[in-house]
């Protein structure tokens, strides 16, 4: 009999789990609210008081013939507490979790909404969006430092690392962001008009070489728990008085280099300011890039604050830091173009660009792989940093801003 919970029983569930049922009290309401690629979610709400049910499926919700692990929910449990030890107030709180049955009980963030739809849907620049952006940076800095081995030393962080490995969900993204969009593949799928801009891609030996670099990085460094996967929807936001800007959806996270979720981050940028140019909106599509040196000003704030807590300043001097600093700056720039590139052309594409209509598509598809080329070769090419501009120096020109 299948495990998987649906609206009918999860109050039979919640009433089996003691922890929930105390939190909940009588369940109330059960709405399924599940809208990504892998899981299974429930807003649950009881007489004293609501919470979150995510439960992983054996496959891939869109594709129900690709087997993927359940063990994936004891890995996100275990970012999400490390990442909450470290950044309490920009992750959902994990309040339980049922190694048996793969269900994550989390905070209910139902008065937050998905910061990909909130960025969709505006039409002129707003300064919340600086503040998520600002935000994420500093969420980055955090977990960056407290989960690395300058935050941690060096036996706790090779514990960490062996605890945190996580193969089946590294080899997704090996296979969908450093790989598939560079090759011919059946997950490739573009418009006719957009088929040059993607041979365009495919065939620059640099793009290549530059790929092949990020993906070795990504296999072999185990700087930092990383989220994995911190693209715009992994992220709620609410606005107004009481801004909170909190990660979810760490699943995929794994001990990788620190510049893998700064550029999901800037990709996503770039993404949404390749909507807004297909859009006919020059200046929010400016702003949109402008978030890339507000998330990196704040990731670097984050991490040099913590530098003084350094595991063996011996040897990791501040000429460490300064270089240290630049090379994630290098590779945030490398994995945005990697990002930017599998949004457009491969599995999992993005609202950004798939909701527009044909003619605006086609363009906004266009300047963002031409942008992804410029990102991916900008380091190859002898381009460093950090910049004071940077997202919006390497990729104006190509999103035809400048
Ligand atoms: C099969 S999983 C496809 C994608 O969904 C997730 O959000 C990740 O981005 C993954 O690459
Ligand atoms: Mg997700």
């Amino acid at each position: 009999m299948s495990d998987l919970l649906d609206v009918e029983s999860v109050p039979a569930y919640v009433a089996s789990v003691p922890s929930l049922s105390s939190l909940l009290g009588d369940v109330t309401a059960v709405r399924e609210v599940g809208d990504g690629n892998l899981n299974l979610v429930f807003v649950v709400r009881g007489s004293s008081g609501s919470l979150v049910l995510k439960q992983s499926l054996p496959y891939v919700r869109t594709d129900p013939n690709w087997p993927m692990t359940r063990e994936r929910s004891s890995r996100e449990a275990y970012v999400l507490a490390s990442h909450q030890a470290v950044a309490p107030s920009h992750v959902p709180s994990l309040l339980f979790y049922d190694e048996t049955r793969y269900v994550l009980a989390l905070e209910d963030l139902s008065d937050h909404r998905v910061w990909r739809t909130v960025l969709n849907t505006r039409v002129s620049a707003s300064e919340d969006d600086a503040v998520a952006a600002a935000a994420l940076g500093s969420y980055v800095g955090a977990v960056g430092f407290g989960t690395s081995v300058l935050g941690v030393g060096s036996a706790a962080h090779k514990r960490a690392v062996a605890r945190a490995i996580n193969p089946e969900l590294c080899e997704i993204t090996e296979d969908l962001v450093l790989t598939e969009p560079f090759v011919s593949h059946d997950h490739n799928v573009v418009h006719v008009l957009n088929e040059p801009d993607v041979e365009a891609l495919a065939s620059d030996q640099d793009v290549l070489h530059a790929v092949g670099l990020a993906k070795l990085a990504f296999m072999t460094r185990a700087e930092s728990l990383l989220h994995g996967d911190l693209h715009t929807g992994s992220v709620f936001v609410r606005f107004g008085a009481a801004p909170s800007i909190r990660v979810f959806d760490s699943e995929f996270g794994f001990y990788g280099p620190l510049g893998f979720d700064l550029g999901m981050l800037w990709g996503n940028y770039v993404l949404a300011a390749s909507r807004a140019v297909a859009m006919g909106q020059s200046v929010r599509a400016r702003q949109l890039l402008g978030l890339g040196r507000v998330t990196w000003n704040a990731f670097e704030a984050a991490y040099r604050q913590r530098w003084g807590s350094r595991f063996d300043p011996r040897v990791f001097g501040d000429s460490f830091l300064s270089s240290y600093l630049s090379q994630v700056w290098a590779d945030a720039v490398t994995y945005a173009g990697a990002e930017v590139a599998r949004r457009v052309i491969g599995f999992a594409k993005v609202a950004d660009v798939e909701s527009l209509p044909e003619e605006q598509r086609v363009v906004a598809a266009r300047v963002a792989l031409r942008a992804s080329r410029d990102l991916l070769v900008h380091t190859l090419h002898g381009g460093t940093g950090p910049k004071p501009t940077a997202l919006t120096d390497i990729a104006a020109a190509p999103l035809g801003l400048s």
